[in-house]
């Protein structure tokens, strides 16, 4: 048996400081449809998320919250296992920085760290901010409204001055220079690229990696004043889950480097300069790739909870359904840009797009086959020059599909997969079946054969965004589950004639507003 080309994908873990949103289901939305079609199309993926427990911002939610810690952890990063459930995401694994499988990595990179003489004993005197977990120079801090100095990212600061270890960032600019040069597609997309090359290029300052004045988070070793700085720790949970600090575990050995990490852009700068780095000083091996994507606002409005505009996953799945919200997350917006939320938006989707477009293709087909082909695979005649070139074109998507999701376009696989589909439509309504149904039977039997092959290539292509909904769509054609991987699609997969299909039942249903009807 050939062995499968391993493939690695992680999301950020999540601050337990708060119940998800709408950008975390995103983000991990994007990984899981990444992992569904590499295990689709005959890869061993491992998918990994989780949740960020440590640190001042933790540990002061918790405070808030009136709970310690642990107990504070262990209930909001529930909120986070069930959404992925909710998602219906298909996580291999659930990392959880309070796990000991994580301190006892944490504390092996830190030993190599040191050992490798990138790490010393200093005192940091400047700006924090608790809500990014980091570490700002005066230069990069604006002031607001009120004249108080802020972050960039519009978080307050505060001043610090406590003993700290330093990691010496400053000598491996150079280093991450030659990196990003020497892998051109490391960072995605490109104009994030661009801007931490500009960053890097700029000057490279050592980065604090321990604080004294908070308990909440992974001692240092042979130091218990210390805790590791929470991005330290953060960051090495993508190799923990491999089985580090063991570089010679099965996992490790097969998944490291990771193929992917999908960050947002916020924390990019942790991922592509820093984490490198920490690496290359721990003798390890950096990912081979992160993406940074855009950011989503709420009717134009930036999402926070201040401003109570926090859209809630759930919440949302309760009102459109699931696949329909996978569908309209990845479909809305380039992957890579910035987005808008609106609900009218969704609502267009589902109605246009999966209801019209691809709901009733099926619905169209199905039915008439169900009413006269006796509920079976239609018998094919001999195809017309529209037919092949139709059937080529169908045969060309995973293809194109693949493509695009190798450079993370998700946007780019959906249109392409709907181009077919309103092609389809197009030939149905050309060839219309219901006046060959009286005219010429034969024919419309072929031009049925021909859309129920095209229904199911396009199911099939399908699969990893809208899962349920395509695979009610292969079960419609009559593909059993043992059918479902693209080695068996294309021309060597074709419908078997006479195979008894299920009476159809419609899959996208038109989303009614209830004020409305
Ligand atoms: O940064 N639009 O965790 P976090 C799009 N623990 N994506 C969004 C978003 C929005 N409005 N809001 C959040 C952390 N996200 C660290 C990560 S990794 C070693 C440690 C998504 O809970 C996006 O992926 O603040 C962003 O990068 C992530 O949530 C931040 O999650």
């Amino acid at each position: 048996m050939v062995k499968k080309q391993p493939f690695y994908i992680t999301t950020p873990i999540y601050y337990v400081n708060d119940a998800p949103h709408v950008g975390h289901a995103y983000t991990t939305l994007a990984c899981d449809v990444l992992a569904r079609f590499k295990r689709l199309d005959g890869f061993d993926v491992k998918f990994l998320t989780g949740t960020d427990e440590h640190g001042q911002k933790v540990e002061k939610s918790a405070e808030k919250a009136g709970i310690d810690p642990q107990n504070f952890t262990d209930k909001v990063s529930k909120n986070f296992q069930t959404l992925t459930h909710k998602m219906n995401f298909t996580n291999d694994d659930f990392i959880r920085t309070t796990e000991q499988r994580h301190k006892i990595a944490c504390q092996d990179v830190w030993k190599r760290l040191l050992d490798a003489g990138d790490i010393y004993l200093g005192s940091y005197s400047g700006w924090y901010s608790v809500r990014d977990e980091a570490f700002y120079v005066e230069s990069e801090l604006i002031n607001n409204y009120e004249g108080t100095k802020i972050a960039p990212t519009g978080a307050e600061v505060e001043w610090l001055e406590e003993p700290s270890y330093f990691f010496k960032l400053s000598a491996w600019q150079e280093r991450l220079l030659a990196f990003y040069k020497k892998n051109p597609e490391f960072i995605l997309p490109l104009t994030r690229r661009n801007e931490v090359i500009s960053f890097v290029e700029g000057g490279l300052q050592d980065l604090s990696v321990s604080r004294t004045s908070f308990k909440w988070g992974v001692s240092v070793p042979n130091d218990d004043n210390h805790i590791m700085y929470v991005w330290l720790d953060a960051l090495t949970n993508y190799i923990t889950a491999v089985g580090y600090p063991d570089t010679e575990h099965e996992e490790f050995e097969k998944f490291w480097p990771a193929d992917l990490h999908m960050v947002g852009k916020d924390i990019l700068r942790f991922h592509a300069v820093y984490w490198p780095a920490f690496l290359m000083a721990a003798n390890l091996e950096p990912p081979k790739r992160i993406f940074a994507h855009g950011w989503w606002t709420n009717e134009g409005e930036k999402i926070s909870k201040s401003l109570g505009n926090v859209i809630d996953p759930l919440e949302l799945i309760e009102t459109y359904g699931l696949d329909q919200v996978r569908y309209f997350l990845l479909r809305e917006v380039p992957f890579g840009n910035d987005g808008d939320f609106s609900r009218s938006a969704m609502v267009r989707r589902i109605n246009g797009e999966l209801a019209n477009d691809f709901g009733n293709l099926a619905q169209r087909v199905l039915s008439m086959i169900n009413k006269n082909c006796n509920g079976q695979v239609p018998e094919k005649g001999i195809f017309t020059k529209e037919d092949e070139d139709f059937l080529d074109r169908v045969d060309g998507l995973l293809s194109i599909v693949r493509e695009a999701l190798d450079i993370q376009a998700f946007h780019i696989a959906l249109e392409s997969i709907w181009t077919e589909i309103r092609n389809s439509n197009h030939y149905i309504d050309h060839q219309a079946p219901w006046t060959l149904k009286k005219e010429n039977p034969d024919r419309m039997n072929t031009v049925l054969y021909i859309l129920a092959e095209v229904i199911r290539q396009l199911a099939m292509v399908a699969q990893p965004f809208v899962p349920e909904a395509a695979g009610k769509m292969l079960d419609q054609v009559g593909v059993s589950e043992l059918n479902r991987n693209f080695n068996q699609y294309g021309l060597k997969g074709r419908l078997n004639v006479g195979v008894k299909l299920p009476k159809p039942q419609g899959i996208f249903p038109r989303y009614v507003d209830e004020l409305d009807s």
